[in-house]
């Protein structure tokens, strides 16, 4: 029958399940439209990336023959939402059956439902296929676990897929080689710099197309340089094994003023997209590791990343949807500092992660989840403000991903699905994996008094204030003995100091 083939700008892979069995007769849609640009208010170059992308797998998809129906952004007819374009597709072309891939938002997934009565054609969504990870899978294993631990899901993946296994042992004779991992990077060392991808015409005109349309979205367009095919995701990918793999475990948790890619492997982006499967991605790291490349404890760092955390993230997302959304374990109810977007705070690790990602519409983990989101938590951030400040600002953001890690892995808001304890560090964490404090005007071995660093204060005062709802979390208990431990004066002293620091937030002060 007449076939209405879906494929969202986040699905832009020839194996997707929507385009299973096309044939040129069917018809293929894709549209860029006004509500996905701006249901939050996206970086410029995550626009770029999206849309620049989409244009480019329309391409691809007319060169296998595929009949596609591409709606503009500037189209005068475009109705500026999804499903407003499948019913001016469906009403010209009459299809049979609608047939879309699984979307990776639970508000689109929500709307999808509606539009078999809407339309009054069939439509099947099919299932996501481009995870290690189904989510019935992911239920089951849910329902048969007592405590979910992202290290056991990660071996189950690592079993099933046969991903760096020798026999049925891990490679290399342990599951995990964090404890080779995580160092201080000395001064000195000089990351290979990453490929960048010239824009060609197509993308200089949605550049301009962005500049026009979202003049006021955060960032700019200018320097915008991510692979928005998958060949170049392919060429990004072959460079990141070759040069920055080898070292990508020992650093990865290290974070330098002006460089925050270092030895990562700024690959979410076109992951997310589709440009690069995740299977794949594994298998090409495992394939280095057994021609003596790279070492084990880089090679399973890397996939640890992929098959465990990017999987079980996604797991979360869509076993805790719709209520993800709305946990706050910790009643946090802070308004977002303006500085996050300005970067106007004389915290310079702050500040710095911030112009790194407005620049870049990218930070590194470390920098998202022991800066911003480590202040976030400290301070008692809304973790509706804060989920909504990482959707905008990085462009590999997607909800499935970021609410997980941005609720779930970074504020606590979920009372422990995704972490064990809340990443909650004082200075000396920073001090210790960062260049920051050196040209810091705060003094991080300070934690009381006007140039005493924030994050010090702030810390004591999150474990005193949290501590009743805390005691139940085992990982917290040495540190809630210090905080039981502390001369009374001490601590007061320092909540006084935190009392400051939370009063000039929010007078709006500069901090
Ligand atoms: P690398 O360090 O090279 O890691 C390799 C790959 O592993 C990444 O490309 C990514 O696909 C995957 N990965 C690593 N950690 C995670 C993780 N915790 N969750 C999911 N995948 C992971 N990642 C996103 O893709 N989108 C987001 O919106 C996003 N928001 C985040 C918000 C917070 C508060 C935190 C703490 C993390 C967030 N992450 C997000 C996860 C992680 O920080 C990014 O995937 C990573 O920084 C991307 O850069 P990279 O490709 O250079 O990563
Ligand atoms: C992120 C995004 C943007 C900015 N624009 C579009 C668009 O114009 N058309 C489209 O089909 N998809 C877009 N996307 C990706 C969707 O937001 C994404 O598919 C859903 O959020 C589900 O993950
Ligand atoms: Fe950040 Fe404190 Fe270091 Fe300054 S001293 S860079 S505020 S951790």
């Amino acid at each position: 029958g007449r076939t209405l083939r879906i494929v969202l700008g986040d699905q832009l892979s020839d194996d997707l399940s929507a385009l299973d069995g096309a044939v040129p007769d069917d018809l293929v849609v894709m549209a860029e439209v006004r509500s996905e640009c701006t249901y939050v208010r996206h970086h410029k170059k995550k626009l770029v990336l999206v849309l620049s992308a989409m244009r480019h797998f329309a391409a691809r998809l007319r060169e296998a023959g595929l009949t596609v129906r591409y709606v503009a952004l500037d189209d005068p007819d475009n109705s500026h939402c999804l499903r407003g374009e499948v019913a001016r597709a469906a009403a010209t072309f009459r299809p049979d059956r609608v047939v879309a891939t699984s979307p990776g938002e639970w508000r689109v997934l929500e709307d999808m439902r509606g539009w078999q009565a809407a339309l009054g054609v069939p439509v099947e969504i099919l299932d996501d296929e481009r995870f290690l990870c189904g989510s019935r899978w992911f239920r089951h294993w849910v329902a048969t676990r007592q405590e979910l631990r992202m290290e056991f899901f990660y071996r189950e993946m690592r079993r099933h897929h046969r991903l760096l296994m020798e026999h049925d042992a891990p490679a290399g004779g342990r599951w995990n080689f964090d404890r080779d991992n995580r160092k201080p990077m000395p001064a000195g060392i000089a990351p290979p710099v990453p490929p960048g991808f010239e824009p060609d015409d197509d993308t200089r005109a949605v550049m301009a197309l962005v500049d026009r349309w979202f003049p006021d979205h955060w960032g700019d367009t200018a320097g915008f340089a991510f692979p928005v095919t998958a060949e170049q995701a392919a060429l990004a990918l072959d460079h990141f094994v070759a040069e920055r793999l080898p070292s990508f475990g020992d650093w990865q948790d290290f974070m330098r003023e002006g460089d925050p890619v270092l030895f990562h492997g700024l690959l979410s982006f076109s992951l997310n997209l589709g440009l690069l499967d995740p299977l794949a991605t594994c298998r090409a790291v495992e394939r280095a590791w057994r021609e003596g490349l790279v070492p084990i404890n880089a090679a399973e760092g890397f996939v640890r990343q992929i098959a465990g955390w990017r999987e079980y993230v996604r797991g979360i997302y869509w076993l805790r949807m719709p209520e993800y959304g709305e946990v706050n374990a910790l009643g946090a109810d802070r308004a977002l500092p303006w500085f996050y977007w300005s970067g106007e705070t004389d915290m310079r690790c702050m500040a710095r992660t911030i112009d790194d990602t407005r620049r870049n519409a990218y930070a590194h983990h470390i920098q998202r989840l022991m800066v911003t989101g480590n202040f976030a938590l400290l301070a008692g951030l809304d973790p509706d403000a804060v989920d909504d400040w990482y959707m905008v600002v990085f462009a590999d953001a997607y909800q499935w991903v970021e609410m997980p890690n941005v609720r779930g892995m970074a504020l606590w808001a979920d009372g422990g699905l995704m972490g064990s304890k809340p990443y909650a560090a004082s200075g000396a964490y920073i001090h210790r994996m960062s260049d920051y404090c050196g040209r810091c005007r705060y003094d991080v071995r300070r934690a009381v008094g006007t140039d005493a660093c924030p994050f010090n204060a702030l810390y004591w005062d999150f474990l005193a204030r949290n501590a009743e709802r805390l005691r139940a979390v085992p990982r917290m208990a040495m540190p809630l003995g210090t905080l039981d431990r502390m001369p009374p004066p001490r601590l007061a002293a320092l909540r006084a100091r935190a009392a400051e620091l939370l009063r000039a937030l929010d007078a709006g002060e500069r901090i």
